[in-house]
């Protein structure tokens, strides 16, 4: 029997760069997120007769609100919903479920990198059919939809289970519960020369992959251990945790210590990467070495052809602003298009489904292509691994070489966690009023060419999305972003995006932090980081 629920509306449900994050005990709160997944359903239309997927990392309240998800869809007329086994998908899987399924929509349940736990963190994003998150035209509506919402519809019915493959119903929708794996190794064995990269690791090339005890671990243990043949063990904390063991399932060098000691040690493996909650995020290291996400978005892009699924080569690149512009330099060199976006995911979309771009990539360690419309952690490790196959040389050799060919975007992200969000709004509004007065001026030996607040204009569906992060642009390519976080859960991250560039026949070889000095005490002095937010350093550099 189908229930409507009287409610009255919660006013805190905009979304951020990615869905609705929320701590879970805020999720927990009777009918929260029954107005969320309402609010969802009452902006879209014709979604009568329809399927749509559902899954997310696992987390702890992943169960509940899958259950909860499958009950009101059945209520609001989907017939059919589409669930991974025990409630789980990854997010680049989940795109790609809706995609070859031609589902209508899903909704994926997860908060990323954010901690998970009772007292940790929560999330719930609609993806539209063509498997992206949904773009801001829409997340503006069910923000507006969620405050003046009045009830809900559900099924009242007890759980489906959601742990055996099979169909079910919940009244005249059918429950269809898959294989979370299998569909997504298929497509990435699609993609890539297995055959090659079997070939390098039965070689004796080792690998070392840290699933952070979080969604990617069944994923990657079937296709790096199973599929490939890397023997048992390589793939690190594969088994998913509830709470992620307590640890932040976020790949960078504070919560992937462990991977980044391994690959640095006398007996480092070949290469290293790691994957985040959800699975859309990687980093990659290879002996002795770390690749920036901005840089391996360049060297990816620039050897995406030994991949079969990128043979043809590229329609065009594209990478959100704060992300380094070595990515630009490929495009250039290749006769490429590139486009440079907001942050979020959502706004490759278009790039993607107008056929405008194959390759897209974030400073956040998001890299991704065509073949879904999400970020995909462990397709760039396949990819990294394909090419690896085909060149035969190591990271480290590649990456120099890219750089004696393109130049070095020296690259650096500094995170200020948590602080004061009346301090840091503060901030952001004194860098704005300060931007024209910027250019022309000198600071410490760098000169300003010009300084604005990030604006887009979609050029696919014409839309305008302003106030993207304020850009300090210097003389040679060096670059100060400050913007910030749409994902945290608790006050405000502050980012600081800094980037220098250095020519194929300048110094290549500098530590990050020596070449980048300058610009940090130059970001301090702009912005007056220290007195403004009360601290001395950044939580978390990347
Ligand atoms: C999300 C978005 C990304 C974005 C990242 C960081 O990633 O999908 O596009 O780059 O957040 O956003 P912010 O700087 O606003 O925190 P994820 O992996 O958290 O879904």
């Amino acid at each position: 029997m189908i229930r409507t629920v009287a409610v009255s509306p919660f006013s805190d449900q905009k979304p951020g760069t990615s869905g609705l994050r929320k701590k879970v005990s805020v999720f927990r709160q009777p009918h929260y997120a029954e107005c969320f997944i309402q609010s969802i359903f009452d902006v879209l239309e014709g979604m009568d007769g329809q399927t749509l997927v559902v899954g997310g990392d696992g987390r702890f309240w992943n169960r509940e609100v899958v259950q909860t998800t499958i009950r009101m869809a059945a209520a609001n007329g989907f017939a059919r919903v589409i669930v991974g086994r025990g409630g789980i998908l990854s997010t680049p899987a989940a795109s790609h479920v809706i995609r070859k399924y031609g589902a209508f929509g899903g909704i994926i349940l997860s908060a990323s990198h954010n901690p998970g736990g009772p007292d940790e963190d929560f999330g719930i994003k609609y993806n539209a059919s063509n498997g992206g998150p949904a773009p801001e035209r829409i997340t503006d509506a069910i923000y507006a939809r969620s405050r003046i919402i009045d009830s809900y519809r559900i099924y009242e019915t007890g759980d489906v289970d959601i742990d055996v493959i099979g169909d079910s119903f919940v009244g005249a929708t059918k429950v269809q519960v898959i294989d979370p794996v299998a569909d997504y190794a298929d497509l990435m064995e699609g993609l890539f020369d297995f055959a090659a990269i079997r070939a390098l690791i039965a070689g004796g090339f080792r690998l070392s992959f840290d699933a952070m005890h979080a969604v990617t671990g069944p994923y990657a243990v079937e296709i790096l251990e199973r599929r490939l043949g890397a023997p048992a063990g390589s793939v690190v904390n594969a088994v998913p945790l509830p709470d992620f063991g307590g640890h932040h399932p976020d790949p960078n060098m504070v919560h992937a210590k462990a991977l980044f000691d391994r690959m640095f040690a006398a007996d480092a493996p070949d290469f290293g990467a790691a994957s985040d909650g959800d699975g859309d995020r990687n980093i990659i290291l290879g002996r002795g070495i770390f690749v920036t996400p901005s840089d391996s978005l360049a060297m990816l892009a620039a050897n995406a052809h030994l991949a079969p699924g990128y043979a043809d080569g590229l329609a065009g690149i594209a990478r959100s602003m704060p992300t380094s512009a070595a990515a630009d330099r490929v495009a250039d060199a290749l006769g490429l298009p590139h486009y440079e976006t907001p942050t979020g995911w959502k706004f490759f979309g278009n790039l993607l489904d107008a056929g405008r771009v194959t390759i897209c990539g974030e400073e956040s360690a998001g890299t991704g292509s065509s073949h879904v419309r999400e970020k995909d952690g462990l397709w760039a490790v396949l990819l990294w691994l394909n090419i690896l196959a085909a060149r035969r040389e190591s990271v480290a050799a590649i990456a120099r070489q890219h750089w004696l060919r393109f130049g070095r975007n020296y690259y650096a992200r500094h995170d200020y966690e948590a602080i004061d969000s009346a301090a840091a709004e503060g901030l952001i509004a004194a860098l704005r009023e300060k931007l024209a007065t910027l250019p022309g001026n000198r600071i410490g030996d760098l000169a300003v060419i010009a300084a604005d607040d990030f604006a887009y204009h979609d050029p696919v569906d014409g839309s305008d999305s302003r106030h993207q992060g304020i850009r300090i642009l210097f003389e040679g390519g060096s670059r100060i972003v400050f913007r910030l976080s749409g994902t945290g859960t608790s006050g405000a991250t502050l980012r600081v995006y800094l980037e220098r560039y250095e020519p194929a026949d300048g110094r290549l070889d500098y530590e990050t932090p020596a070449a980048l000095a300058g610009l940090i005490a130059a970001a301090d002095g702009i912005a007056e980081i220290r007195s403004r937010t009360g601290r001395q350093r950044p939580d978390v550099i990347t």
